[in-house]
């Protein structure tokens, strides 16, 4: 079938909007057609091409909220019309992850959809005549696109769209590694770095973990007033001091934070956000995702004083498990999704929602169909 798509040909370039052609499911795979999609740091990462697993040509976007449309032989937890969120991490409760208990890292289909494939080597999606590879088994900057079952996390029909969408990634990776990842507990002092979607969904889901301080630490200041609005009690601007960032949030918390979390894949940033914690206990959870090649520092004195590193994908969230009570929690206003929305627009203004990303001018950008 065709499908209205915004395909990355090449690293670099603005994205084109063109039709399509999208293959039926095979064995163990659904059609869907994507109604509405965010636009997240990582596809625009991906499109900069700094990701090591980054392959052109492709149909980006893995933030997205659809309807099944067809389903593949042997597919049986999903039928025609149910409500979908696409995983870019999948959950097949089968693999030696899933059953571990100790991670969300299912790795069932992680080797094709790394190569841009489905689970046979191929892929569903074409253009005149030539494959375009997946985009972490999502896709969903097509109107149509193919995603495997153990991909698809079944969502209440009655959830709007235009909002759950943003819980395919950066809500939900930032509440969750709040409350799965640090398990932070009531009282708690934390430090957040980066203030995009993934930075406000972990204050956000600070809040709900009634932790006590919680700084918000971004260099552009246009970000602070949403920052205090979510709940941040302090706003520090890198830029205003002359010494290290971890050391002016040392002095103000009383030897440093209980957690810390980079949310923005700067390697010097995961340095002051792990030695912004406090000696003997205080963790940093590294969430953003550094250029191909980068590595972290720090004097393993850190470590050895008691601060811990640790990372977070996708919020530590078991998509297919977790993420139809997360979308309730939605509807119930227990999670606020409205305030991460700052812009809404068709699929042939993208590139607008990315140019807004770069300025810093939005938090998230949702596409409609
Ligand atoms: P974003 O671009 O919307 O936000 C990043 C923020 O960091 C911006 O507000 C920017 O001003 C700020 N920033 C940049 N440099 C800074 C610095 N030196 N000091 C302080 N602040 C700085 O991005 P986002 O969509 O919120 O994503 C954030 C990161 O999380 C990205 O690296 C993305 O790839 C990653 N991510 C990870 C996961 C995961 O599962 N681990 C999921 C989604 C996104
Ligand atoms: O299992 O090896 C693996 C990788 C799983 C994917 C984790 C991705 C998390 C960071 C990417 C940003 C998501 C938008
Ligand atoms: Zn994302
Ligand atoms: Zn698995």
């Amino acid at each position: 079938m065709k499908s209205r798509a915004a395909v990355a040909f090449k690293a670099g370039a603005p994205l084109e909007i063109v039709e399509i052609d999208v293959a039926p499911p095979k064995a163990g795979e659904v059609l869907v057609r994507i109604t509405h999609t965010g636009v997240c740091h990582t596809d625009a990462f991906t499109l900069s091409g700094d990701d090591p697993e980054g392959l052109f040509p492709t149909v980006l976007g893995h933030e997205g909220a659809g309807i099944v449309v067809e389903v593949g032989e042997s597919v049986t937890s999903l039928a025609p019309g149910d409500h979908v969120i696409p995983l870019y991490t999948a959950e097949c409760r089968e693999c030696k992850f899933c059953k571990s208990g100790k991670t969300n890292l299912c790795q069932k289909v992680r080797a094709t959809q790394g190569k841009g494939m489905m689970p046979d080597g191929t892929s569903r999606l074409s253009y005149q005549g030539q494959p375009l590879y997946h985009y972490m088994g999502c896709s969903t900057f097509s109107e149509y696109t193919v995603c495997n079952e153990i991909s698809l996390a079944k969502i209440n029909p009655e959830a709007p769209h235009e909002q759950v969408c943003l819980l395919g990634c950066g809500v939900t990776t930032g509440i969750g590694a709040v409350h799965n990842t640090a398990k932070v507990k009531p009282g708690d002092t934390i430090a957040v770095f980066g203030l995009g979607g993934i930075g406000l969904a972990v204050i956000q889901g600070a809040r709900q973990a009634k932790a006590g301080r919680i700084l918000a630490i971004d260099i552009n200041p246009g970000k602070f007033e949403k920052a205090r609005e979510m709940g941040a009690t302090d706003c520090i601007n890198p830029k205003d001091y002359q010494k290290p960032i971890q050391d002016v949030i040392v002095e103000m918390t009383d030897g440093g934070v209980d957690f810390s979390f980079e949310c923005i894949g700067n390697v010097d940033v995961m340095r002051a956000a792990l030695e912004c914690c406090h000696k003997g206990w205080g963790e940093s959870v590294i969430i953003g995702v550094a250029g191909a090649g980068q590595e972290i520092r720090t004097r393993p004195f850190q470590l050895v004083t008691g601060r811990v590193w640790r990372g977070s994908a996708f919020g530590g969230v078991k998509g297919r498990t977790q993420l139809p009570g997360m979308v309730e929690q939605a509807m119930r206003g227990e999670i606020e999704l409205a305030p991460f929305v700052t812009h809404t627009m068709p699929l042939t203004r993208i590139n607008e929602a990315f140019d807004l990303m770069h300025e810093g001018k939005s938090i998230r950008t949702v596409i409609h169909f």
